[in-house]
């Protein structure tokens, strides 16, 4: 399976660590718990390509933190910025936050969020969400709490990280370009099938395609046959 890690940066109680738990959870978290220094989880998305990882490094937002920031930064494959569409100052600070990734991990794809849109004292409106445009970003709008967007940052790292625009979230039961091409072909590339839980993690599994069709028996009594049917078998 395919992993990156993400880091999630931007000011503190924007939403980082909500938005990331309700992937975990399927719930959406009011209580607000600082997060101290860095917590590391991993999600993962079916997609059109299979299963990919993420390792998500949700890191804290508090200010006094910024001294140990950079090292949580080093090796991320690419980051997500949040601010809260309700706290204008969080906007202000984006500008900060793209320093700081731009200097640690120069070039590494960025997705610009703004958090909390489902609220209805929202302060920051789409049309001052400008940040983005010189800087080749992409922009969502997303609302862990009404679950609007969730999944968009991810699909669109995931199509920079892999230099398409195709990519998109599979649909149960999670059908890859592994399994469309044996549609195609009648044949399969198990080695890219990794969206198929636990297919190939028993030990004792085949890989081999042509397995022995197995005919489930059914035993009966011969007389409870009607006459024609025991003609044909030959039971009489
Ligand atoms: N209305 C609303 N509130 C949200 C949403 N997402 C998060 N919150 C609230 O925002 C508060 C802060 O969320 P956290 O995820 O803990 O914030 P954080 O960015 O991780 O903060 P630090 O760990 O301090 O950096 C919590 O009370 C959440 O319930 C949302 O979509 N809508
Ligand atoms: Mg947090």
């Amino acid at each position: 399976m395919k992993s990156y890690k993400v880091v999630i940066v931007g000011d503190k109680a924007v939403g980082k660590t909500v938005y990331i738990d309700s992937f975990i959870t399927g719930e959406f978290m009011k209580s607000y718990i600082q997060t101290i220094g860095v917590t590391v989880k991993d999600i993962d998305f079916h997609t059109s390509i299979g299963k990919v990882g993420f390792q998500c490094w949700d890191i804290s937002g508090d200010p006094k933190m910024v001294g140990i920031v950079d090292g949580f930064l080093i090796g991320a494959d690419c980051a997500i910025i949040m601010f809260d569409v309700t706290d204008r100052q969080t906007y202000r600070s984006v500008a900060g936050w793209y320093d700081t990734l731009s200097r640690v991990v120069p070039g590494i794809p960025v997705v610009l969020c703004g958090s909390k849109t489902e609220d209805p004292n929202r302060k920051v409106g789409p049309s001052s969400i400008i940040f983005h445009r010189k800087r080749g970003l992409s922009y969502y709008d997303i609302s862990t709490q009404s679950n609007f967007n969730k999944e968009k940052p991810f699909i669109y790292l995931l199509n920079v990280l892999n230099k398409r625009k195709d990519i998109a979230l599979a649909t149960p039961p999670y059908e890859s370009e592994a399994i469309n091409e044996q549609k195609d072909n009648s044949k399969i590339d198990l080695s890219k099938v990794d969206n198929c839980d636990n297919f190939n993690e028993n030990p004792n599994h085949n890989n081999n395609t042509n397995l022995p069709l197995v005919i489930p028996i059914t035993f009966f009594d011969p007389e409870d046959l009607n006459s024609d049917f025991k003609k044909n078998l030959n039971l009489n």
